[in-house]
């Protein structure tokens, strides 16, 4: 009776930590950082990475945030040898059991028109808008300018 009454705690207790690690609709954000930017500067360029631990894709519709006037996802393409930048139309695609990676030197996020310069150590928050997923909020991070960072042109 005794081993049984323990076995149901077990039982209990890994269900309920089960419930407790299971993200909500199984997406994470990770790596939510910008690059930081000279005095005056038009654009920032911000990456993230949305990781889909569930069986159904989703869309990253958009990014609302104060930063700046408006953000844009853009992917980088090879357009006989010259890499061009356009926005991804329609959303992007999180597969499922899969990521959507933005980072240097390919998909990117673009603040255009930011509300100030963007400074490293600093943070600021952003709302990304998912089809299914609903509305989640990010901190961003600022991180310093390197020098071998690519140059933006659009
Ligand atoms: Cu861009």
């Amino acid at each position: 009776m005794r081993t049984i009454r323990t076995l149901l705690v077990l039982l209990l207790l890994s269900m309920a930590c089960a419930v407790l690690a299971a993200p909500r609709d199984g997406l994470r954000i990770e790596q939510a950082w910008a690059r930081a930017t000279p005095a005056v500067a038009p654009v920032a360029a911000g990456y993230l990475v949305v990781i889909n631990d569930g069986d159904t894709p989703d869309r990253l519709l958009r990014i609302d945030s104060t930063i700046a006037q408006r953000v844009e996802m853009h992917q980088t393409r090879d357009e006989g040898g010259v890499m061009r930048m356009r926005p991804i139309e329609g959303g992007a695609v999180v597969p499922a059991r899969g990521r959507l990676v933005f980072a240097p030197g390919g998909n990117h996020l673009m603040l255009i028109g930011p509300a100030h310069p963007l400074v490293a150590g600093e943070t600021f928050e952003a709302t990304l808008v998912f089809a299914h997923a609903g509305s989640r909020k990010v901190r961003f991070e600022v991180r310093g300018m390197d020098g071998d960072a690519p140059m933006h042109m659009h």
